[in-house]
């Protein structure tokens, strides 16, 4: 396999899962043993929300504060929106926002996903959007249930930047989708009412964005529904290789969200982006959460190729 090959296999092979997981492992092996989890650097909490994101594959984090998120709306969010039903802003920008790094480089969100991924994180991008609801509900892709992918494992980290009550756009989870193993096996315990909804799934595994899931095929698994709902400022991660959506917002609701991608290793497929300002920002980032110069290289390493 060539490198290309090989980072297809471990983002999209649904055949053969054992495989995939004996790779990540070997390669996270290549890593400084540094890069590891370590108990002692890590409070209970940090622990205790790592395990979430391994058992249900979704975790709480610290909430950001209402301040920030009035200043980040005003700075990417003051022209209205009046056609479109979403509006991204660009990740070239998003990434020299020193705000948007501090936030997302916090030891209280890398420790638990280091516990998660079994290695110390990078940062592939971050991403900000707002969505709008129309007269006509239109339903843009990330509103049908769906997977990620982004490589065999990966977090992503979510901040609402307004109030989100359910039926506002609110972010949906199933627990426990985000492992293929035991999804599978879970899947196989649900027969034969979950005949349909394993055709869908398998369906959608291998023709991606190309095949949109019915709403009503999730049933079997509808109790595992997490709702995301909090006020602005609310935090989640979550491996969104499981199976989520956002829901349809109704006609002029708003939600405006921030989002960082966090993988453990490259995964050869998402756009590489530079971090222009560079040595003060690491250097302020390390010293805030006290990093090693591997983590902090680990850090920032995607960005700066
Ligand atoms: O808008 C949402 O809540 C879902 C977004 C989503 O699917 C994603 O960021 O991967
Ligand atoms: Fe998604």
């Amino acid at each position: 396999m060539n490198k290309q090959q090989y980072y297809h296999f471990l983002t999209y092979d649904y055949s053969n899962y054992d495989t995939r997981e004996l790779i990540y492992n070997k390669v996270l092996h290549q890593y400084h043993t540094s890069l590891k989890p370590d108990a002692s650097l890590m409070s209970e909490l940090d622990i205790a929300r790592g395990l979430d994101l391994k058992k249900l594959g979704i975790c709480k984090i610290p909430n950001i504060s209402s301040k920030i998120c009035m200043h980040l709306k005003n700075k990417y969010f003051q022209e209205p929106i009046i056609s479109e039903n979403k509006r991204s802003i660009l990740p070239e920008i998003l990434i020299d926002d020193p705000i948007l790094i501090h936030i997302f480089s916090d030891k209280k969100i890398i420790r638990p996903i280091q516990e998660y991924l079994g290695i110390f994180p990078s940062i592939q991008f971050i991403a900000s959007w707002e969505n709008k609801g129309g007269d006509h509900p239109i339903r843009t892709n990330e509103m049908y249930w769906h997977m990620d992918h982004h490589g065999h494992r990966f977090v992503k980290v979510f901040y609402y930047l307004d109030d989100v009550i359910l039926g506002m756009g609110h972010h949906q989870f199933i627990s426990n989708t985000h492992n293929q193993s035991a999804f599978d096996k879970r899947l196989k315990a649900l027969d034969p009412y979950s005949l349909h909804l394993k055709k869908v799934l398998t369906k959608k595994r291998s023709l991606r964005g190309r095949y949109k899931i019915e709403d009503d095929a999730i049933w079997p698994i509808a109790k595992d529904i997490i709702d995301v709902i909090g006020s602005a400022g609310k935090g989640f991660a979550e491996d969104t290789r499981g199976i989520h959506r956002g829901t349809p917002l109704p006609p002029n609701a708003h939600r405006r969200i921030i989002q960082c991608l966090y993988l453990p290793i490259p995964n050869g497929k998402d756009k590489r982006l530079s971090l222009t300002s560079g040595e003060d920002i690491r250097a302020a980032v390390q010293k805030r959460n006290n990093y090693t110069n591997f983590e902090i290289e680990k850090l920032f390493s995607l960005l700066d190729q």
